[in-house]
């Protein structure tokens, strides 16, 4: 890639945003609410505070054109997009054509170039980087926070937490200008990047829950059985109540050789071998034993506050602050309740609750399922072979924002979309007929609509989605 040209552009940014905290003006944040986003908006914030600005963060799930005329009726002087905007170019240079605006994404730009010579766009794939491996959104926070004031650089290995948030290391190690940020990190002594195990839990979980639980990849005949774990510990030498980042250096290599072994007696293919082992990072700022200490459950534990709508106290964790670290932990606790109180609930009732259609499961559980969880009540529900996995499945629930609403979520399998279905095309043709909001991805969607018009939902939707496979 054009690094120079990159960092042109980044440096554009920056003169752009000093300009504006020398003016006195507030510098209005919108970032991205997973964690790379969190850990853009917060590196950007801390840089302006650092200079003496103001600054005014939110973190967004998405832009929407009814976000950016919010914006526009805030009548700030100047707008940075973090971690998204590539996508809304034309919709800010419409609404925000009297301010400055600083695009800093990493997504590629969509709709056309900037056009107004107060806007600016700060991305990397414009200069022939991948999106997905060599830089994120909090990466070119980063690049301009740097730019802002060298200091910043002791904020690199946050950077690194939203990039693996982003899975750019998902082969098993960094590449593109992820490389410098390391550089960064650890020329100040905050991070090692050790070749490790790659598996979910180095710090928080003991071993055999490691194994119990991973998912990517998969252990073959341990992941789902914890017992099983325990057995295959204990046979191979381990305490299974011990934590990976306990174990000394020579047992660490024996437990990363028997994972490695497993997965080749169980056939897994090269691919998987060759990144189960690779690029961990740890963040020497926190002790060992702490979420924060390792990557990639740090950047959980921030998209967990982003989905939770409390982004900012993601943002807070990674200004350091630990009274929103602790209250984060109990909002992920009690989430998890939450979800296991709506698994009871999906399992006890379906039988009796569910409505069949030749295409499509629709199951409403009123408000003892939260507004929030449908979505992942419908992967339970598949999952949990409740609902046979070549029909899509949508769960409905009392909106709590309006008692008048239902809020439901649609989901399925590759399997059921080989039959032609696109839930999210499905179900915005049934919102526009009774009245609400829908759409979405093939495989996942969402939907809101009045409570009346329950009862016709169930029929509406089956025929949308009997006519997609007839279009097959
Ligand atoms: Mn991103």
């Amino acid at each position: 890639m054009d690094k120079s040209g990159f960092l042109e552009k980044v440096r554009e940014g920056a003169e752009l945003i000093k300009m504006h905290i020398e003016l006195g003006h507030t510098i209005r944040i919108i970032s991205h609410r997973d964690a790379d986003g969190i850990t853009a908006g917060a590196i950007l914030a801390k840089a302006i505070a650092r200079e003496g600005g103001n600054f005014h963060l939110s973190i967004v799930k998405q832009l929407s054109e009814d976000l950016i005329t919010e914006l526009a009726n805030e009548k700030q002087k100047i707008y940075v997009f973090s971690d998204l905007g590539s996508g809304s170019i034309k919709l800010i240079e419409k609404h925000l054509s009297d301010a400055s605006v600083v695009i800093a994404d990493h997504h590629p730009p969509e709709d056309g170039e900037i056009k107004n010579d107060n806007h600016i766009l700060v991305n990397p794939t414009q200069f022939g980087a991948d999106s997905v491996r060599d830089l994120s959104g909090s990466g070119v926070a980063y690049f301009v926070a740097r730019e802002i004031n060298e200091k910043n650089r002791d904020l690199s290995y946050l950077a690194l937490v939203g990039a693996v948030g982003d899975m750019q290391e998902i082969d098993g190690q960094f590449h593109g200008m992820n490389l410098d940020i390391i550089e960064d990190a650890k020329e100040l002594d905050l991070i090692e990047i050790r070749k490790e195990i790659r598996l979910y839990g180095r710090e928080t979980r003991k071993l055999y829950q490691m194994l119990a639980y991973a998912t990517n990849p998969e252990i073959p005949e341990i992941t789902g059985d914890e017992r099983k774990a325990i057995e295959f510990l204990r046979a191979k030498g381990f305490d299974p109540d011990m934590y990976y980042w306990q174990l000394r250096e020579e047992e660490k290599k024996r437990f990363n050789d028997l994972i490695v072994i497993h997965l080749i007696k169980h056939g897994a293919g090269k691919e998987v071998i060759d990144r189960i082992i690779g690029d961990v990072v740890l963040i020497k700022v926190y002790k060992e034993g702490d979420p924060r200490h390792e990557a990639r459950e740090f950047a959980t534990l921030l998209n967990a506050t982003g989905r939770l709508n409390a982004g900012t106290l993601g943002v807070a964790i990674c200004l350091g602050d630990d009274d929103a670290f602790k209250a984060a932990l109990k909002l992920v606790d009690e989430y998890k309740k939450e979800q296991i109180e709506a698994r009871k609930y999906l399992i006890q009732n379906w039988n009796s609750s569910v409505i069949e259609k030749e295409n499509v499961y629709v199951f409403y559980a009123g408000k003892n399922i939260k507004d929030t969880l449908v979505g992942i009540a419908a992967n339970i529900a598949i999952s949990s072979r409740l609902a046979s996995p070549e029909k899509p499945v949508i769960i409905l629930a009392d909106s709590e924002e309006d008692e008048s609403l239902v809020k439901g979520s649609a989901r399925t399998t590759e399997r059921a979309l080989a039959k032609g279905y696109h839930l999210g095309e499905a179900l915005r043709k049934v919102a526009e007929i009774i009245g609400g909001e829908g759409g979405g991805h093939a495989i996942a969607a969402g939907i809101r609509f009045p409570k009346d018009k329950l009862e016709e939902f169930a029929e509406l939707i089956n025929k949308a989605l009997e006519e997609q496979t007839n279009g097959n």
